[in-house]
């Protein structure tokens, strides 16, 4: 982890008394040291995993993938996924808890450990997205060691939509009329949530930091705002806050509640002049 500059930090808590050139050189200087936030993606096939993260990064077309030698791989939670649109985000996926098998749940196990172990920011795991629903013993024995430091898991309850169709048809059976169990079927997927999936989460030892539900994620009126919402807040450690958001391009309004405006906005441009140069 990188020494916390003090000055860093009185003007992060005191913005108004800095310059935005002292913004400029505490972006820079949280950019110099690492030029990506790492993100893990947990989730079984077709969870919508891919979906979303094009939406994070505001793609159309799907990630580039290299293996940690830099050549392009196939499917291993060691290679790096990486978006043309937006470099800024590494992304790791991991389909190792949905087979159940000891050995690749081992080995995301292994992978988050040792990834919380590093002093290297750069091969650090920022963020944890977790995506498998219904929940797998793989995911609760995860949730029940201590492996992971500081990193939040972020649980994401993705195709939302699927489960107020659920919700729907079992209003109907209860006898409730169309428009009835219509009216009631968003707030009853929500308690279906609440008792089958975020009470669980919660018992675990090591629980997540943060829960989210997202819908019709595939169509293009949507969007992921709540989920940089929830992951900015989740992220109790300043710099990487600041990194978080230094490497957003598209979500310049969600991302103001969490960092002062200022530094918002000069680590935006920052993000996208380092971009131009990558
Ligand atoms: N109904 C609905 N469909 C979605 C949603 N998000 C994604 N999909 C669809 O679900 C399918 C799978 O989405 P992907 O993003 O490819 O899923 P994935 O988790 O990356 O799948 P793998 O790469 O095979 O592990 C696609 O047809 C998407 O259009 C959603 O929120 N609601
Ligand atoms: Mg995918």
């Amino acid at each position: 982890m990188w020494k916390k500059s003090n000055s860093f930090m009185t003007r992060l808590r005191h913005p108004f008394s800095s310059t935005e050139s002292d913004v400029h050189s505490s972006a820079i200087d949280v950019r110099s040291k690492c030029q990506h936030f790492r993100i893990l993606v947990i989730g079984r096939a077709n969870a919508g995993k891919t979906t979303l993260l094009k939406k994070v990064c505001m793609s159309v077309e799907d990630p580039e993938i290299f293996g940690p030698d830099g050549k392009r791989g196939i499917h291993d939670i060691e290679n790096q996924l990486i978006f043309k649109s937006n470099r800024g985000f590494i992304f790791h996926d991991s389909r190792g808890f949905e087979s159940g098998s000891i050995e690749e749940t081992n080995k995301v196990k292994e992978f988050i450990a040792r990834r919380a172990a590093t002093n290297s920011l750069q091969q650090q795991l920022h963020a944890i997205c977790d995506t498998n629903r219904p929940l797998l013993k793989a995911d609760e024995d995860f949730l029940d060691t201590d492996i992971r430091g500081k990193v939040p898991v972020i649980v994401i309850f993705t195709k939302f939509d699927g489960l107020a169709t659920r919700a729907f048809q079992e209003l109907r059976e209860n006898q409730y009329s169309r428009s009835e169990a219509h009216r009631r079927m968003e707030q009853h997927a929500e308690k279906l949530l609440t008792t089958e999936f975020i009470e669980p989460l919660k018992s675990r030892n090591f629980p997540p930091s943060a829960y989210l539900h997202l819908a019709n994620m595939h169509e293009e009126s949507t969007n992921c705002n709540e989920l940089i919402e929830k992951t900015a807040k989740a992220l109790t450690d300043d710099n990487l806050r600041l990194l978080f958001v230094s490497v957003q391009q598209n979500n310049v309004d969600v991302s103001v509640k969490y960092a002062v405006q200022e530094y918002v906005e000069v680590c935006l441009n920052f993000g996208k002049s380092v971009q131009n140069h990558e």
